[in-house]
């Protein structure tokens, strides 16, 4: 009860002084409330904002998913961030940032909570709860990136009864896991999650994927479950490998022939571990 009616706005000037010398977030535009960050940092990306550009709001009215979808973004409690980046990389790597972000914002929720991790391709999970998600949105020109946004939401300190009723079932927070009753500091959550990325994205861009893959697998929930896939209504079943070198997932099906998913939604069949 106290929490929420004390909850706090996010210290920006402490996040920003945080940043001042980082490639990542040296730029920090803050929104009290917005329609999208990902749509903000897009217009602000057409504009001409360096790479490194993060644009932070307290609140979304319409925070996005996925394929159309809605992302909860209530104020004081979560974060909602988008970082423009610029690199020079072919367009069909591009969707692997997403992969990027994911070991960033699991290695930044594993400081806080040890058991966190991600479910292919975009989700951060604790416990079978969604803790948060990625949104990779890329503009291209004359076959080339111009840039690309990345949108990370993060549950943080929200409480169950205060998720929308058809999101309780599946949603949570970092705060639930901690071990502690204290929220989450946010400005400091966003400092790690900053560093976190600036560190994966360098690798990615030096070394492609390929150099995050051990990483990722470690961080996967996914590895040897059984999983339910469904790539635009098209349903099919089996075991995951893992990840392939390009970002898709490998699964092994009933007749045990080996299967690469490169987008669907996946449902994991027997409970995480
Ligand atoms: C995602 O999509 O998980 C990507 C979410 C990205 C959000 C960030 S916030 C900052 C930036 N600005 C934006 O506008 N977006 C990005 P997807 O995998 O399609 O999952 C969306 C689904 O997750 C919804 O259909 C709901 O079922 C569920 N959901 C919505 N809000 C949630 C929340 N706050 N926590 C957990 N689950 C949620």
């Amino acid at each position: 009860m106290r929490r929420s009616m004390t909850a706090e706005l996010l210290e920006i000037d402490e996040l920003r002084r945080l940043r001042r010398d980082h490639r990542l977030g040296g730029a920090i535009t803050f929104l009290p409330s917005t329609d999208s960050t990902n749509t903000r940092a897009r217009d602000l990306a057409r504009s001409g904002a360096a790479e490194g550009t993060v644009v932070i709001a307290e609140e979304q009215s319409a925070g996005r998913g996925r394929l159309g979808r809605s992302w909860s973004s209530p104020p004081g409690l979560n974060l909602y961030l988008s970082v423009i980046l610029r690199p020079s990389v072919a367009l069909e790597v591009v969707p692997q940032l997403t992969l990027v972000a994911g070991v960033a914002a699991a290695l930044t929720a594993r400081e806080w909570v040890a058991d966190a991790g991600i479910k292919w391709p975009n989700d951060i999970v604790v416990r079978g709860k969604k803790t948060g998600g990625i949104l990779t949105e890329m503009e291209a020109a004359e076959g080339q990136v111009a840039f690309v946004v990345v949108g990370i939401g993060l549950n943080l300190n929200i409480r169950p009864e205060q998720f929308p009723p058809e999101l309780r079932e599946h949603a949570g927070a970092l705060s639930w896991f901690t071990g502690t009753k204290e929220p989450i500091a946010r400005h400091r959550f966003a400092d790690r999650l900053l560093s976190q990325l600036e560190q994966a994205y360098e690798t990615f861009v030096r070394s492609g994927f390929g150099a995050l893959r051990d990483t990722w697998n470690e961080l996967s929930l996914l590895t040897g479950r059984s999983v339910r896939i469904d790539s635009s209504g098209q349903i099919s079943t089996g075991t995951v490998i893992g990840l392939d070198a390009d970002g898709a997932l490998l699964l092994r099906d009933e007749s045990g022939s080996e299967k690469r998913v490169v987008a669907a939604d996946v449902t994991v069949l027997d409970g995480y571990r």
